[in-house]
């Protein structure tokens, strides 16, 4: 099939300014009426490659939500919007943040692509850069102090991990008795087949997890002490490896003092090594209230090389992962048994995903394989658009439409007319 380039840059930029709402973008009009966080430093990422100061103005609404405490939250409620649930009054954290938000933080991919908005234009880059380098600072402070057990960092609900219905979660999600949750009703499954969408049982759980953290004033100590569900995470902790690598290299061009950066990238270090599985020959997900390894190879083992770690014994994983169906990189081995080619984070491939692996295997020097998953990438968006995620077997699109993220890693990474090529 030939491809029109061109015209697929044209609809990606078209789907960043239709989610536009002033200030922040929307990941998909409908589903998701909100701003999310990783997906907007992904949408920075995305504008950088046409209009840069609306990539920093990103940034900046998404700080804007920071928390004392220097948590960035998952979700801002800019405005009131009945089509998504759980909403403001479920969480019940008014008052905690200057903006309307949820309790939990998601994946600290900010720090990356601010660095890359930055080189592109330091001129104009730099008083940006220098207002927002003491927030990125105290949000991975706050990771450091609240989220990190053993150097690895710990998620305390699936949507922090930002990959909800993971396999990953499955023994710490069965150790929860969702008592009293009571009745709510759901509207994720009205816009989407909810043969793609996480299940009750999940979003039982899912609520019970935000009842608690409300009871509990979002007190993070008290938080450490009673949520049963604190799980170590590859994927966070290469994410935030990687965050603080690129917050060094920002803050040494900025003049600042990085010695305190430094030192957690070690802890990350030591603590990523914890979560090698010998068993399964991979990084794995550790329960660390049952001290037991999840025993799953996902997409999240593979964010290794994002982390800056060249680990040799990832590259046969990967290399039978990515062979086993037609499309990389699947978010669940297919070999494993709950392997779902559509529902959700149990067997789709994610473009940001992707990209993510893609830009570690770069850096790490392996062009061949980031080659070959920047192709696989470019085919997936260009044969079936700018869906949220897409089956590995037919590569054909599930989830919500006209979705930013995927509209995003198009212009920066996957597009021939990307930076790179
Ligand atoms: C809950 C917005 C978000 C992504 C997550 C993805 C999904 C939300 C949901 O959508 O999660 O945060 O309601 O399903 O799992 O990674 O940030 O795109």
């Amino acid at each position: 099939m030939t491809m029109d380039y061109e015209d697929l840059d044209r609809r990606a930029r078209d789907i960043l300014r239709g989610n536009d709402r002033g200030g922040y973008t929307l990941p998909t009009d409908g589903l998701y009426p909100y701003q999310w966080n990783w997906d907007s430093a992904f949408a920075a990422w995305g504008f950088a490659e046409f209009d840069l100061p609306r990539a920093w103005t990103e940034l900046e609404t998404l700080f804007s939500g920071q928390w004392p405490n220097g948590m960035v939250p998952h979700i801002l409620f800019h405005r009131p919007n009945a089509g998504y649930f759980p909403g403001p009054d479920v969480w019940g954290a008014e008052g905690m943040g200057p903006i309307l938000s949820s309790g939990i933080s998601q994946p600290p991919v900010a720090a990356t692509f601010l660095r890359a908005i930055f080189e592109k234009d330091r001129t104009l880059g730099e008083p940006h850069a220098r207002a927002l380098f003491p927030k990125l600072l105290a949000w991975h402070r706050w990771f450091r102090d609240w989220r990190t057990e053993a150097g690895a960092v710990v998620v305390t609900h699936p949507w922090e991990a930002g990959r909800d219905n993971a396999p990953d979660w499955d023994g710490a999600m069965a150790a929860i008795d969702p008592v009293g949750v009571g009745e709510y009703r759901r509207r994720d499954t009205s816009h989407v087949d909810p043969a793609m969408r996480p299940t009750k049982y999940d979003y039982d759980r899912y609520i019970w997890l935000v009842q608690l953290g409300r009871r509990l004033h979002w007190d993070e100590a008290a938080m450490r002490a009673e949520n049963p569900f604190r799980v170590a995470d590859p994927a966070m902790t290469f994410i935030l490896m990687r965050a603080n690598r690129d917050l060094a290299a920002l803050g040494r061009a900025l003049g600042e003092d990085v010695g305190e950066i430094e030192t957690w990238i070690g802890e990350l270090e030591a603590g990523a090594a914890e979560l090698w599985n010998e068993e399964i020959g991979a990084y794995d997900s550790f329960d660390t209230r049952a001290l037991k390894f999840s025993g799953c190879v996902t997409c999240a083992s593979f964010l290794s090389w994002y982390g800056g770690l060249d680990d040799e014994r990832m590259l046969s994983q990967i290399e039978r992962v990515w062979s086993a169906k037609r499309y990389a990189v699947p978010s669940l081995d297919p070999a494993h048994p709950q392997f779902n080619s559509k529902r959700y984070w149990r067997g789709p491939v994610w473009a940001v995903l992707n990209t993510l692996i893609g830009l570690g295997l770069e850096s790490c020097g392996r062009a061949d394989h980031a080659a070959r998953l920047r192709e696989t990438t470019r085919a997936l968006i260009g044969e079936h658009g700018f869906a949220e995620y897409f089956d590995p077997i037919d590569g054909s699109p599930a989830g919500g439409g006209t979705f930013t993220w995927t509209a995003a890693v198009w212009l920066a990474w996957a597009s021939p007319s990307a930076g790179g090529e």
